[in-house]
């Protein structure tokens, strides 16, 4: 049986997972190119809005980050309470480019409510911003 932990094995399949969940990284044009119009979501859902399933305590959850849109959609995956293991490295940030995807493991072990957004500033204080809960 593979430890709990999961270790820093992030091949499909090479480790127990208990959950997977997709995030897209999109800035969406709502009024047709005027600055107030540019909506910054995870998913479509801004400021917090985002619908995250309970995790619960200790459970292996994996993160399909994903980036799509134009120049402007350069994002930085960042979590707040939790570490994850993507290629062989810990990290709390994963660069997102539009078209690409990354696959990014984390042992959800640090129970409370964490801050998921984009560290690009201007994005964060336009809504790229969510919440995710360990219980
Ligand atoms: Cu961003």
């Amino acid at each position: 049986m593979p430890p709990r932990d999961g270790g820093n094995d992030t091949r499909p399949g090479q480790q127990r997972l208990d959950r997977e969940l997709v995030l897209l990284f999109m800035i969406f044009d709502e009024a047709k190119g005027e600055e107030r119009g540019l909506m910054h979501g995870i998913n479509g859902f801004i400021f917090g809005n985002l619908p995250l399933p309970l995790l619960t305590n200790g459970e292996q959850v994996r993160w399909y980050v994903l980036g799509m849109g134009n120049e402007k959609d350069i994002h930085t995956a960042h979590w707040h309470g939790k570490t994850l293991r993507v290629s062989g490295r810990h990290t709390d940030v994963i660069e997102v480019f539009p078209g690409s995807m990354v696959t990014a493991d984390m042992t959800a072990d640090n129970p409370g409510t964490w801050l998921l957004h984009c560290h690009v500033a201007d994005h964060l204080n336009a809504g790229m911003v969510a919440t995710y809960t360990i219980r």
